[in-house]
Formats: C-alpha cells, structure tokens, sequence
C-alpha cells in the first residue's frame, strides 16, 4: 500500500483567508521550490504568475500532512498545471530541474543581491542588471548614484540581511513602546507583521500606533522621530505624511495596495551584545563604541493610524502578504466590498462598516475568524 492510501482527503477551501494557516507545516520541500518561482516571476515583473505560484504555495501549507503522491492533491484547489508539474518533479527526482535552474542562475542571483539593498525595487535592480551590476559592491566600485535609503541600504546591507531575531524585536518594542509613550501619553503600540504572526525572525519589526482619543494622533510621527533621534536610535528615517481622506462617494482608492497612513520607514541602531556581534567594515556596519559595546543595524516600520481606523490598519498590517491580498480578493469577489488598512465599504449598501476589531472586521466578511497566528498563508 503506498503511504497515500492511508492519507484522509482534505477539505480545502479555495481563498487563503479561508483557511487556517500555521507558521510551521509539513510541506517545506515543496513550498519553497514553488516560492522561489514566484520570487523569479516578480523579478521579471510577471504579477499573475507570481501570485499563482504562491497560491499554489499557500495551500500546501494549509495541509495536514506531508505531500508523498500526486493523487493526494487531486481535489484541492488553486494548483495550476505548472506548479502540479513542478511538485510532480520534485516528488519524483527529489528536485525540480526548473527550480535548480532557477536558483543558479545568475540573473536570479544578481536581482536577489541587488532588490536585498533597502530603497532598491525590481525596476532599479533589473536596470542595474542590464548596465552589468551583480552585487552591493559593484554599485559601489561604479560609482552608481544612488539616493538617501539607497545609501543606507548599501551601507547597511549585511546587517539588514540578516535576520531580526525576536528577542531583538522585543527589544525595539521596548524602545518604541516607552518613546511613544513619552511623546503621547496613553497612546496604543502594537506590534504587528511577521511577529504578531508568531514568527521567531523577520526582515524588519513593524509597528501599529494609535491612541483612544481620535485626534491625538494627528502629527504624531515627527514628534516620535525627533524624540528617537534625540536618544541616537535612528541611523536613517524616511516619514511619510497621512494622506488619506474617506470620500463620501466611496472608498478613497489609493493607486496601489500602500496604504496612506503617517508612516516612517526607518533603520533603528540597535545596541547588541558585544560577543555575539564581530566588529565589521564597508557592508558589516556593527563597530565598537568607546564604551565597548556593539550595536546593528535593524529596518523598523513604524505606522501611526486613527483610532477608528486602527482594528482595519492592525489587519492590514499584521500580513501575510498573501493572506492580505486574498482577503481583499474575498471582499471584492464574493462580497462586493472594497477593504483596506483604513476601512471596509459596502458597495450593495453604498456604505462603509465600521469595526473596533479584527473579529468584526471577519464577521461583516462574512468569514470566520483566523488568529494572527494562523494568517501564514
Ligand atoms: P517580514 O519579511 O519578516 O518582515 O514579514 P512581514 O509579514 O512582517 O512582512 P512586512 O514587514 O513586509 O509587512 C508586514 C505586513 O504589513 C504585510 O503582511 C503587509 C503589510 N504591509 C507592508 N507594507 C504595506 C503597505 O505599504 N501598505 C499596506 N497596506 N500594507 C503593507
Ligand atoms: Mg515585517
């Protein structure tokens, strides 16, 4: 009997906000392969290819169980013919020759290096690619003009790409809890993103700010900046002004999925143990202080949202990626409604529905509640 027999067949639904997806699943071998095409078609600018791959992703890692044979994935949705044929390979050959291929060659390679420098998107990287440009260093031995996040994204880059652990997350959450505190007294920090989905590292930490009173936190961001920089926290900042405004005719589109929130993209100096960091040089910024100790470079996102915004912005900004996207799909597709991190508006009752959780935001989707915890679609 082959181990599938024995392999009970898995309701799955088709939207990843459906489903309940744990960090930790039984199908990495595969999802990786399928994440790494989805990375590839991104660099190529390909949305509807990448989007497949990682919906194919998804549901493998909303499954039970190991994937051993293909007839255990004959009736769950979302896989199209050139992932199956992909996950067909890989449990063949052990590999995926088109994955392999993939991740060698040099172009992926070169658009993985290049869109790793904070400030670099695909478009920047892929010119760069064309004139030649493999890495950081090359960037810099060209002598590329490069702007102010660019900058810091070069002289940053090893810190930047190594991940944030979550001890240093609670660390930074320390910090910005009390700044913020400071600064506006009774006002609410939330981590969210990849930590509040229980991740135990991250590429950044992010942060959602608000305060009870609507209002208090207008014009909050400069005063939280000032502060940081007062207490030489910040090694580059980038603030952003709140520019949304709800339109009495409908949902305030913006042009993509950013939102409009007051927002500061920043990089915190991290003050780290002096025996876990080495000192470094050009793309390891980590140098001794006269006091002796060490510190690094850590990216930290910090958000500040309306109070009556804030159960919709903690859900847009708690992720993942996908679970985001799909439930925005959901909203649209099957509820004619139109959700973003600032509200939800209802297109069959020309209104907007207001929510003060996560939890109402999913019942007037009509979906059922899934914890952060189990949005690593
Ligand atoms: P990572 O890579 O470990 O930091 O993983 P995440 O899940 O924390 O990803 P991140 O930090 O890029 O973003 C956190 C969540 O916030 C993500 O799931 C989607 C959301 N998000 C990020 N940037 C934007 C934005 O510009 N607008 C909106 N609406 N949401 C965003
Ligand atoms: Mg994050």
């Amino acid at each position: 009997m082959k181990p599938s027999d024995f392999t009970p067949a898995v309701k799955m639904k088709s939207y990843a906000c459906q489903r309940r997806t744990p960090l930790k699943h039984h199908n990495l071998f595969l999802t990786d392969a399928l994440e790494t095409l989805a990375q590839n078609a991104e660099f190529s600018e390909n949305e509807g290819r990448s989007v497949a791959f990682r919906r194919s992703a998804s549901v493998l890692k909303a499954l039970p169980h190991v994937v051993r044979a293909m007839d255990e994935l004959k009736d769950l949705p979302c896989l199209g013919e050139h992932s199956l044929r992909v996950i067909k390979e890989i449990l063949e050959d052990g590999t995926s020759s088109e994955v392999e291929s993939t991740r060698q060659s040099e172009q992926f390679q070169a658009m993985k290096a290049l869109t790793g420098i904070f400030g670099v998107g695909v478009r920047t990287a892929d010119r760069w690619f064309r004139e030649g440009l493999r890495s950081p260093l090359d960037l810099i031995h060209t002598g590329q003009k490069l702007n102010h996040a660019q900058q810091a994204g070069v002289q940053y880059y090893k810190d930047l790409n190594t991940p944030v652990t979550k001890k240093e997350a609670v660390v930074i959450s320390d910090i910005v809890e009390k700044t913020v505190k400071a600064v506006l007294p009774g006002a609410i920090i939330t981590l969210t993103g990849g930590f509040r989905r229980g991740k135990e590292v991250g590429h950044d930490v992010d942060f959602l700010i608000t305060h009870p009173e609507e209002g208090a936190e207008e014009r909050l961001m400069p005063k939280i900046v000032n502060c940081l920089e007062d207490q030489g926290l910040l090694l580059y900042q980038k603030t952003t002004v709140n520019s949304y405004l709800e339109s009495k005719d409908g949902p305030a589109r913006p042009a993509s999925n950013m939102d409009r929130f007051e927002r500061c993209f920043s990089i915190f100096k991290l003050e780290v143990d002096s025996e876990t960091h080495a000192e470094g040089s050009l793309s390891n910024s980590c140098s001794t202080h006269h006091s002796g100790s060490t510190w690094r470079a850590v990216r930290v996102d910090l958000v500040v949202s309306p109070y009556s915004q804030f159960a919709f912005a903690t859900l847009g900004w708690t992720g993942s990626k996908l679970f985001e996207r799909e439930l925005r799909r959901w909203a649209g597709q099957e509820k004619a409604m139109s959700l973003s991190s600032h509200a939800l508006y209802d297109s069959k009752q020309q209104r907007y529905l207001r929510a003060n959780s996560e939890e109402e935001i999913f019942t007037h989707l009509g979906l059922e509640y899934i914890p952060p915890s189990e949005r690593n679609a």
